[in-house]
């Protein structure tokens, strides 16, 4: 049975995938349907969000739909970007001028308050319509400065105190052990296996 990924992030794509990986799923992209179209981000909420992506994708393909939407919440800054995260610096999507951005942003922020957490709804939607939503949150803190080279998006910034990493300094399967999109995805599993797998 197909399982269709609704997102054009390649970060998510390699995070998703490989915690997909031994369910019995083929897995696919919502961008290899020629004619997907581009779903307007346009909600006030993850979870809003993330359900619109899905069922778009599930309406199109007729396939069972997995999207995820994330984003970063930064205390300091009264929870932005949140979900404005992928366009923080505007149009197009450049995760390098985003984190420019934080950075200037938080110029005057001190250490102490430079809390923060990544948080991702994802919504599974079936062609015929029903919707499952599951989230996760993770805690970090907000660098002074880019830190590694890994993952994507605000990870080289965003600093894991238990593991006294960045994101961006750690290997896919410890980034999904305790991420906001591994959190997430671990309960998507739970449904996904209830209801189709077994
Ligand atoms: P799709 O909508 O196609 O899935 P997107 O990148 O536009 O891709 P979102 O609207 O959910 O997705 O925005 C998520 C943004 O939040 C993403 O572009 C990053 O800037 C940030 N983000 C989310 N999860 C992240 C992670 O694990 N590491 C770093 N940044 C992350």
């Amino acid at each position: 049975m197909k399982l269709v990924l609704a997102t054009s992030n390649q970060g998510k794509v390699k995070e998703l995938a490989a915690m997909l990986k031994d369910m019995d799923f083929e897995v696919v992209s919502a961008r290899d349907y020629p004619g997907f179209p581009e779903v307007e981000e346009d909600g006030d909420t993850f979870k809003a969000n993330a359900i619109k992506k899905a069922r778009a994708a599930a309406q199109f393909t007729g396939e069972l739909s997995l999207a995820d939407d994330s984003g970063l919440e930064v205390d300091a800054l009264n929870g932005a970007p949140g979900v404005y995260s992928a366009r923080f610096a505007g149009e197009p999507k450049d995760d390098a001028a985003n984190n420019r951005k934080l950075l200037k942003l938080m110029e005057n922020v001190p250490p102490a308050r430079r809390t923060g957490r990544f948080r991702c709804v994802i919504a599974i939607a079936r062609p015929d319509g029903e919707i499952y939503t599951v989230d996760g949150t993770c805690e970090g803190i907000i660098l002074e400065e880019l830190k590694g080279d890994g993952g994507f998006g605000y990870d080289p910034l965003f600093y894991v105190p238990a593991y006294q990493k960045t994101f961006a300094e750690l290997d896919l399967a410890e980034k999904n052990t305790i991420s906001h999109r591994g959190k997430a995805l671990e309960k998507a599993v739970a449904i996904l296996k209830r209801l189709y797998v077994g």
